[in-house]
């Protein structure tokens, strides 16, 4: 079988997010670097982001597809739950972390020099909502890790480990375990850019 090819830039959380999902699967993959915003990079990816998948005949894009498949295709520890509510969680924290964290935390620019009393606050609440997720459980969908924590984990290790947004993440105790317990994965560890 080809080796995986996953698209995209090391640096970025979403592509970190498909390494650490192939190393957790044990799978072999290499990170192919995009000409980015050229024909080729649409070829891979028609929105022009990252990361995109490639192997063999199967191409796809978004992280939540790649992650599903890169889990579901070969043997290895289960990535997603298979409880339907659990399941649902790790969708539900798959979703806001796009759709809201990826801002929040990412985008803000929080270990910039000039971060605005606005961002850190937004983020201080994104941070807590996180921690009250993580009341019942170790994981944002249970006992063991799944797409959603490897989702997240990237965003807070990109924007919250140093500064403010890092004494943010230190002052919740369930969210400064999680992380120290993510941190510590060799899936983490691996694909540090
Ligand atoms: N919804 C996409 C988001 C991917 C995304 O926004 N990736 C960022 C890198 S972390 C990107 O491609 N940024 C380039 C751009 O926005 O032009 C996914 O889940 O894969």
């Amino acid at each position: 079988m080809s080796t995986l090819k996953i698209h995209g830039f090391p640096q970025s959380t979403y592509v970190r997010t498909a390494c650490m999902a192939a190393r957790e699967k044990g799978i072999d993959y290499e990170v192919v670097p995009l000409a980015f915003r050229e024909a080729s990079h649409a070829a891979l990816h028609p929105f022009l982001k990252m990361p995109a998948l490639e192997n063999g005949s199967v191409k796809l894009f978004e992280t939540l597809a790649i992650g599903g498949y890169i889990d579901e295709a070969f043997d290895g520890p289960a990535l997603q739950p298979s409880d339907p509510v659990a399941r649902a969680k790790m969708r539900q924290w798959v979703s806001a972390g796009i759709d809201y964290l990826y801002d929040d935390l990412v985008g803000a620019g929080l270990s910039g020099g000039n971060v605005s009393d606005e961002a850190l606050e937004k983020a201080d609440k994104a941070l807590a909502i996180l921690d009250a997720g993580l009341a019942e459980t170790p994981y944002l969908a249970g006992d063991t890790p799944s797409l959603a924590d490897l989702l997240i984990a990237p965003m807070i290790a990109y924007g919250c480990t140093q500064g403010r947004a890092a004494e943010m993440v230190n002052t919740k105790p369930r969210l400064a375990a999680w992380r120290d317990r993510m941190f510590q994965r060799d899936s983490f560890k691996a694909t540090q850019a």
